[in-house]
């Protein structure tokens, strides 16, 4: 299909002007940089360093340095196509879909796909007896019962790939020699083809020859410029190195000397592994995002064409909602930004600002999209979690008043979102303390955190968009009501749900559950986002208070610093919505700064549940719909 596509892509090009297409020619590609100009070393940019200090203390804009290095690079590919779900009555359902192509073991396991670059940058370890097939890694663990067996799961956690789908080597590269000069220690080499697109500052190449080149130009050397201007082609065919010799003879139109580019990672992808996997390998809710504030996020969108509706050539897009974008360019509003075409890919990037909960979809026909199942969650781990274990959260947070770019002071900002608390608690960071928030005094404090992603579907809609019907936007109406993709009683099957595709392949289509653990005395935060495109959705919780602690990606305190957290056993969103919700399994706790649990609630299962009847049923099936439960351990 996609060598047919390619094919009329050139034919439609080269009727028209023959450079146009080529130009116009598009491809499968991930990008993920081990290193960035603010996170400029690479071996520092797999895992997250301590926040000790601002990132730029200037008064404006940037240094060329940063004066700490925070955050980390984190990089994901997604696919953009079609799939299947199973609904809670077993009745299938066509969607317009994400799904995931990194980190598919993550995914499956109910984790974000989000990775470290060593971790991307990693291509599948292909031999004759091990490569990547439709369906997996559903297909390779063999996941033919619904729930997984407690074997099952083991096979996928040892399953363990979570490298980029389709990522192979350039191939290495042998460029023959026109020129070789030296000036003190830099050598300039000319070579007798422009360079290759791909030889970058710092890569390694081995210059070798015969006995007209001298011995001193030989050897493993690195590249210290590229595109150099020299006096014989342009600028591209020509780069530089450093020699420890000097005073090397000029080498001219030798018969013998080479440079030799070895094979690297790059980002180029063998598109069949693509095109294997990501093919109806839709996910509901779409693939999971989690990224620390500080970190550059690299999102790779590989469109792979929708299987079942052949008549359509749709873009997808990424659209980070309510999330403070820098640039309109990697907003995915097609208006206003890229919006790629199948068989494509392309890589969105992100500073993460501020922590809380979001969510992502594809923005073009949001109505339709988004109906259809392209949407899903992301969120922002704040800063604080990686301050140093014993030191004053008050104070930490106050540093962060002193980088521009994340200074958040009530004073002379009436839109900060995250000020400093009223007064210093004295709470103090502990060893792995994570919190939701940069709150200064330690309050939105939890043990596990789950993402919750409530979503309403209208089988009708996605019947007539199956079968190339027309559709009918304002008779939209819901008739299955799911938490992250899933109705009761599939909300509390362990491991991920699979659904058999139109290709006749088991594919894991709703990897996440909505089982709350919580152990006696602990806090879970609950990342509740409303996906629904249509209607209102009330969540309940019997017997476990939440305490409301954020909303839309915001702290819930006032700009004097007075924290306005309230606790309800009901809370209503919109689509589009979110908050942040603590449920505590402590029945007695003490004070701030350390709000030690002095009586522990008692184990048990509790429910979250929607009060609005009609909402608790999987369409003509009584019994279902949006409930969950809690289970008190
Ligand atoms: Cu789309």
């Amino acid at each position: 299909m996609l060598s047919s596509l390619h094919l009329s892509r050139l034919l439609v090009g080269s009727a028209l002007c023959l450079s146009a297409s080529l130009v116009g020619a598009q491809s499968f590609r991930v990008q993920c940089p081990n290193s960035t100009i603010t996170h400029p070393v690479a071996a520092n940019n797999n895992s997250e360093p301590a926040y000790v200090g601002p990132t730029y203390t200037g008064t404006n804009g940037y240094g060329s340095t940063p004066a700490h290095v925070n955050g980390a690079i984190k990089c994901q590919q997604i696919s953009g196509g079609d799939g299947y779900a199973a609904m809670g009555d077993g009745t299938q359902t066509y969607l317009f879909s994400f799904g995931p192509l990194s980190g598919i073991t993550d995914i499956a396991l109910g984790k974000p796909g989000t990775q470290f670059p060593a971790v991307f940058n990693v291509p599948f370890p292909v031999s004759t007896s091990n490569f990547l097939v439709p369906g997996d890694p559903a297909t390779t663990i063999n996941a033919a019962t619904v729930p997984l067996t407690p074997a099952q799961l083991t096979t996928l956690a040892n399953y363990n790939y979570n490298g980029a789908v389709g990522l192979i080597p350039n191939i290495a590269n042998l460029e023959t020699i026109y020129d070789l000069s030296e000036s003190g220690h830099t050598v300039t080499v000319v070579t007798n083809t422009p360079l290759d697109l791909n030889l970058k500052v710092g890569q390694q190449v081995v210059i070798a020859g015969g006995t007209d080149v001298p011995a001193g130009y030989q050897g493993t050397k690195t590249v210290t410029a590229v595109n150099v201007a020299n006096p014989f082609f342009p600028a591209n065919f020509a780069f530089q190195y450093a020699a420890t010799a000097t005073g090397l003879a000029n080498v001219n139109q030798s018969p013998t000397a080479t440079a030799a580019i070895p094979s690297s990672i790059d980002g180029h992808v063998d598109p069949r592994q693509i095109m294997d996997v990501g093919v109806m390998n839709g996910n509901i809710p779409a693939p999971l995002m989690a990224i620390d504030e500080d970190d550059e996020f690299f999102l790779t969108l590989t469109n792979v064409g929708m299987i079942m509706r052949p008549d359509l050539f749709e873009q997808h897009t990424v659209h980070f909602h309510g999330y403070p974008n820098a640039s309109a360019f990697y907003d995915g509003v097609p208006d206003a930004s890229v919006a790629i075409n199948i068989g494509a890919s392309f890589t969105y990037y992100y500073l993460a600002p501020d922590a809380g909960t979001y969510f992502w979809h594809c923005h073009i026909t949001p109505p339709e999209h988004l109906q259809m199942g392209m949407v899903g969650q992301l969120y922002v781990r704040p800063r604080q979690n990686r301050v140093a274990a014993g030191a004053n959260l008050y104070t930490a947070r106050a540093t962060q008043d002193t980088d521009l770019r994340t200074a958040c002071v009530s004073a002379n900002d009436i839109l900060c979102s995250n000020p400093l608390p009223v007064a210093n608690t004295g709470a103090v960071q502990v060893a792995g303390g994570q919190y939701a928030y940069n709150d200064g005094d330690g309050s939105t404090r939890y043990d596990v955190e789950y993402p919750l992603q409530i979503h309403g579907f209208d089988p009708n809609f996605h019947f007539v968009g199956m079968t190339f019907n027309p559709e009918g936007f304002a008779d939209m109406k819901d008739k299955y009501f799911l938490l992250n993709g899933r109705s009761y009683p599939d909300t509390v099957s362990p491991g991920p749900l699979q659904t058999q595709s139109a290709d006749g392949v088991n594919h894991f289509s709703q990897p996440l559950p909505a089982i709350i653990n919580i152990s006696a005395g602990q806090r879970a935060l609950l990342r509740i986002s409303d996906l629904d495109v249509s209607e209102y959705q009330t969540l309940a919780s019997l017997g476990i208070p939440m305490q409301v602690i954020g909303y839309n990606a915001k702290l819930l305190r006032d700009q004097a610093g007075n924290n306005l957290y309230y606790t309800t056993n009901s809370i209503t969103l919109g689509g589009g919505e979110s908050l942040d919700v603590i449920l505590d399994a402590c029945a007695v706790r003490g004070p701030a700064p350390t709000y030690t649990c002095t009586t522990p609630m008692a184990a048990g299962i509790y429910y979250l549940y929607t009060p609005n009847l009609d909402h608790l049923s999987n369409d003509a099936e009584n019994f279902g719909g949006l409930m969950t439960e809690v289970h008190v351990n």
